[in-house]
């Protein structure tokens, strides 16, 4: 059994973006994150976009974040429950996290109740009004037919596409791209919509690369994520209350010497 009680919530650590060495870079620095919370960690939510891209074949899986994964093997054979959110970069995540991790795939919205707290959980992508292209992609995206087709690829080809297209839709590009689409934060107006019908404490998001904690309708939280590209943040709940935290490096929390 874990030994820990909190909830911990990250997203958008983009594992493969930018490169070998910016990824593992990231990667480390998650990494001792990841240290930093095992031993009070109970339920771990990785909520999207955690790799650049990700397929899995059914006996091939991409190359790369082995020590991300060891470390995630290390929490989850400790007893530690994860989630993982697919993300609309890693949305092709089949049996393999289940197989390793006993992980729970999460396609779209999770909703959870903890300690009398209502939470929920969502990549971020495709809510709201209007990116109907997005949306449209995305069903194809999903489809069996077209994750069929996708696998029959050589995966030197497949996931040679994948990451020219990645490397075409800049992070930066995107976010701009989509705030031009939305100029109000629309998980904020979406969220406020959702409590309409029903209530909920916090409700949890990434996809934005931007942490944001704002007051909805009541006593409702948005909580984004942020990011681990540029913000390095995550969110807690200790049981009592959910809170958005930064990641700072142990060693940077030295005072310098006088
Ligand atoms: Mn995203």
């Amino acid at each position: 059994m874990p030994t820990g009680k909190n909830l911990y919530f990250a997203s958008d650590i983009h594992l493969g973006a930018g490169g070998h060495a910016s990824s593992r870079q990231r990667e480390d620095r998650f990494i001792r994150w990841l240290d930093m919370i095992k031993d009070d960690v109970a339920e771990l939510f990785l909520m999207g976009d955690v790799f650049d891209f990700w397929f899995e074949y059914k006996t091939v899986v991409p190359k790369g974040y082995v020590r991300f994964l060891g470390k995630l093997a290390q929490l989850t054979d400790a007893g530690v429950k994860l989630y993982l959110f697919k993300g609309n970069h890693d949305m092709w995540m089949f049996e393999y996290f289940v197989t390793e991790f006993n992980a729970t795939i999460i396609s779209n919205e999770l909703v959870i109740e903890r300690n009398g707290k209502k939470f929920y959980l969502h990549h971020g992508d495709g809510l709201g009004p209007g990116d109907n292209k997005y949306k449209f992609l995305k069903k194809i995206f999903r489809s069996k037919l077209c994750q069929w087709l996708f696998a029959r690829l050589h995966p030197n080809l497949g996931i040679g596409i994948a990451n020219a297209w990645s490397h075409n839709s800049k992070l930066v590009n995107a976010k701009i791209g989509e705030e031009k689409l939305h100029p109000k934060e629309w998980i904020e107006i979406y969220s406020n919509e959702v409590l309409q019908t029903q209530y909920f404490d916090y409700m949890v998001y990434g996809h934005r690369h931007k942490p944001m904690d704002i007051q909805l309708t009541g006593k409702s939280r948005y909580v984004n994520l942020g990011d681990w590209v540029s913000y390095f943040t995550y969110a807690v709940f200790d049981e009592d209350a959910l809170q958005l935290k930064y990641y700072k490096e142990p060693d940077a929390e030295v005072p310098p010497k006088q």
